[in-house]
């Protein structure tokens, strides 16, 4: 499963939007390092349901109002200082959490009530920008760690190979979820012979390897709270991709939804009240709508699917057995959503489905057009395809 981190300095609000987006129950306060062992749990992209488009009017049952909730992992970090590298804090030892992890939501609190260690310093006493670069630099001291780990006898087995760097380098960031194509991205980047690097190269090789295998959204979280002025700042960091988030909205939303008060889908910019609220409930839910009315909806289901769609590239492909009724064998409505990295072709499909099915291929049709598509056609997003196989 595609799986997404939160990371961020201590008491900015990662445990709360892992919970919101999750509902699992995990420990929250006010202080510095609630969270020491990583949190694991399911949260869900958000996509258009292709029922809508292809008229089926009843019967799909995978989707809610037409919108698909696909699972994707979430993984809630301990939290780290500036200079965690060096020991500070807690250290940097627990991003081994974020191996796994395709793309990090930098938590941030843009209310500016903790310093950068994460103690409570009273609203708006603390600069949130001031917060945003280091996450960038303690990971890719990390990753730089990784690379050093017996650097020595790399450089022998580098030797070793007849002067191919990739291989090594390879298999020693595998571990920290570095795919080979990010390594070799960076590689070619680096446009210096392994032979020669110095600890500045190892540095600079290990921020490109950052950049490329740990791509950063930013939560501009506690929005609820935050004074408006540090929003805007956020918001106006050009190199930066911000959200405005209030995970403590979407949590009370979320509870709200449970207990039958509200119709609410997490992403939705709006929420409509159907159950009977005491004075207390209307007034923080109205509070709340004000809030969605300005920045189109709490923020965290737009900082997961951001991540997934737009820094990761991923597309959503539904394959179906029968491309005439969109339906599995057993009659199921679209029964599958498959997050696919864009450019995958029909035969991609095919493996995903089953290794037998993707090595028996024989074409595909596209359910929408009924066209029919060669192994190495390209998928677009929402596509609808039926395999044909000799299985
Ligand atoms: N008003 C408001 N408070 C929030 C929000 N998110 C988190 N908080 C509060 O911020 C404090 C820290 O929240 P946590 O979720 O425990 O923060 P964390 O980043 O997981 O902290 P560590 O595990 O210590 O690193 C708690 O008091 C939360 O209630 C939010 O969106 N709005
Ligand atoms: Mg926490």
């Amino acid at each position: 499963m595609l799986s997404v981190g939160l990371a961020g300095k201590p008491n900015s609000g990662k445990s709360t939007f892992f919970k919101a987006a999750t509902l699992v129950e995990v420990d929250i306060a006010n202080y510095p390092f609630t969270t020491i062992d990583a949190n694991h749990g399911v949260s869900y992209v958000r996509a258009p349901c292709p029922c809508r488009e292809l008229g089926i009017k009843e019967g799909c049952g995978r989707c809610k109002d037409g919108q698909r909730f696909i699972a994707i992992e979430l993984i809630d970090v301990a939290g780290l200082v500036p200079d965690a590298h060096l020991g500070k804090g807690l250290g940097n030892e627990f991003l081994d959490a974020l191996r796994v992890a395709e793309a990090v939501i930098h938590v941030l609190d843009a209310s500016g009530g903790t310093d950068s260690e994460g103690n409570p310093v009273g609203l708006g006493n603390h600069d949130p920008v001031s917060d945003v670069k280091f996450l960038e630099y303690e990971i890719s001291m990390w990753l730089n760690g990784i690379l050093k780990r017996n650097w020595d006898k790399l450089m022998r087995n580098y030797k070793g190979v007849g002067g191919k760097p990739e291989q090594v380098l390879i298999e020693q960031m595998a571990g920290a979820g570095v795919s080979d194509s990010q390594v070799r991205r960076a590689v070619t980047e680096m446009k210096k012979d392994l032979g020669g690097w110095k600890d500045e190269d190892l540095l600079r090789f290990a921020m490109l390897l950052r950049a490329y295998s740990k791509p950063m959204i930013l939560a501009a979280n506690k929005m609820d709270i935050a004074p408006a002025e540090n929003v805007k700042k956020l918001l106006e960091l050009k190199e930066e991709l911000v959200i405005p988030v209030s995970g403590a909205a979407e949590i009370a939303l979320r509870m709200a939804e449970k207990a039958g008060l509200i119709k609410y889908k997490p992403g939705d910019a709006d929420f409509e009240v159907v159950g009977q609220l005491n004075k207390a409930q209307t007034a923080g839910l109205e509070k709340i709508r004000a809030l969605m009315k300005q920045y189109g909806g709490t923020g965290v289901q737009q900082c997961i699917n951001r991540a997934v769609f737009e820094l990761l590239d991923y597309i959503v492909l539904y394959p179906v057995e029968d491309e005439g009724k969109f339906t599995d064998k057993k009659g199921v409505i679209l029964p599958d959503a498959f997050l696919m990295k864009r450019g995958s072709t029909a035969r991609d499909l095919a493996f995903r489905v089953h290794s037998d099915i993707g090595e028996s291929f024989l074409f595909a049709i596209d359910a929408k057009t009924k066209m029919r598509l060669g192994e190495k056609h390209e998928l677009k997003d929402g596509d609808v395809i039926k395999i044909v196989s000799t299985k």
